[in-house]
């Protein structure tokens, strides 16, 4: 095989220099972690960005998913989807806390909200919905459910940075919001996290924890992990700051490419245009339903491969349906996240993807 690889995604990096003239001062300073000044500027920069108050970092996006759990002493159930990463369940159950499954909307794919209240025990102490590939959740109605059962949302935000719902930044909706800063990610500090939280004490907490629950030299609060951002990935997010709008833009020009080739397919759906939302263009998602398109998404998956394109059936399989769970989940109480999970995959997607690479990846689709 000749044609060069693709990949589904693409770190995005600053030019080397620029990266290299924010690290320069950690050699005279030589303080590298522990909440060193460029984990405080970036915090302070998204605190901005985001227009929120109680935001902390943290060393990757999953260490926000448990620490907010911890921090708000959770008991019981939690309501959540599938339809995710295997950290969004992963979370629940590592922090003492039993997942229950909920189905998500066919158009979107995230949390049904209207399948969340017969859900509800007198264990259930919270809802956790992920806005999926950046599309976001029906948070006025989880948010409706919540405040009429009294429990906690904490949205699972890894997909969102640089979106906003209704003219407000996504990280103010819930109780806590938790973003990734993978390198995967549309914004990234190579491993990294924020979390963002309606009250302040839950914050505090979090601050705490993310220490190994260290209050200061001679006193212990708390048992915590080492959730800690360090220095230089800090430094990295100070630099991909300066360059999110850019990308975001670049992917924006990848995303309308694929939709102006993909849109009329028989059998290919493609991911909705959601309404309200100032888009990042994270994932680029398609469903293929093998009856009208005449090929399954694993034919589909297997054809881009052997062209040296290297798509993902992000996700699938299910969280309900992982080996670590078997016998434990029902995957038919979760059928519209179960179907989606057999047709979807994300198509390769960065800034600098270019042209000629989208048209060849949608030429196969095209000329199945
Ligand atoms: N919640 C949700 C909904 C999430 O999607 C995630 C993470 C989390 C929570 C947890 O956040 P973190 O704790 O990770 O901050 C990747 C990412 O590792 C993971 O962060 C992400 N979701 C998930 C959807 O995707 P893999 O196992 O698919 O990654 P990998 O190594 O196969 O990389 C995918 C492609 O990315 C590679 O083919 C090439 C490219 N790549 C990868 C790396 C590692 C780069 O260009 N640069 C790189 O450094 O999980």
């Amino acid at each position: 095989m000749s044609e060069k690889k693709i990949l589904v995604t693409r770190s995005s990096m600053p030019p080397l220099e620029e990266y290299v003239d924010e690290i320069r001062e950690l050699w005279e300073s030589r303080w590298l972690t522990n909440m060193g000044k460029k984990h405080n500027l970036l915090k302070e920069e998204l605190k901005k960005l985001w227009n929120v108050q109680n935001v902390d970092l943290l060393v990757n996006g999953h260490m926000a998913l448990e620490l907010v759990l911890q921090a708000m002493e959770l008991k019981g159930e939690v309501i959540t989807t599938p339809f995710t990463f295997a950290s969004t369940t992963h979370a629940i159950l590592r922090s003492g806390l039993t997942p229950v499954f909920c189905d998500v909307r066919e158009d979107d794919y995230t949390l049904d909200a209207a399948r969340i209240e017969e859900l509800i025990t007198e264990k259930t102490s919270a809802i956790m919905p992920v806005h999926v590939y950046g599309n976001i959740c029906d948070v006025e109605a989880i948010e409706k459910i919540a405040e009429k059962y009294k429990l906690k949302v904490i949205y699972d935000a890894a997909h969102t940075f640089g979106e906003s719902y209704k003219g407000k930044s996504v990280a103010s909706y819930g109780d806590a919001s938790c973003y990734s800063f993978h390198a995967t990610k549309v914004f990234n500090t190579i491993e990294g996290g924020a979390v963002i939280c309606r009250d302040k004490a839950v914050l505090d907490k979090i601050e705490i924890l993310k220490d190994f629950g260290i209050v200061d030299a001679e006193s212990v609060g708390a048992v915590g992990p080492n959730g800690k951002l360090n220095e230089f990935c800090a430094a990295m997010g100070l630099c991909n700051l300066r360059h999110h709008n850019s990308e975001i833009k670049k992917r924006k020009q990848v995303v309308l490419r694929y939709r102006q080739q993909l849109s009329h397919i028989e059998g290919i759906t493609l991911n909705k245009e959601c309404r309200d939302t100032i888009s990042n263009y994270s994932y680029f998602p398609i469903l293929v339903d093998e009856n009208k398109y005449g090929m399954s998404r694993d034919e589909l998956f297997d054809r881009l491969n052997a062209a040296g394109i290297s798509a993902r059936k992000y996700f699938y399989p299910l969280t309900n349906t992982f080996a670590v769970f078997e016998g434990k989940y029902d995957v038919h109480e979760t059928p519209v996240a179960y179907r989606l999970s057999k047709q979807v995959m994300t198509l390769p997607l960065y800034a600098d993807l270019e042209a000629g690479d989208i048209d060849r990846i949608c030429d196969i689709i095209i000329k199945h």
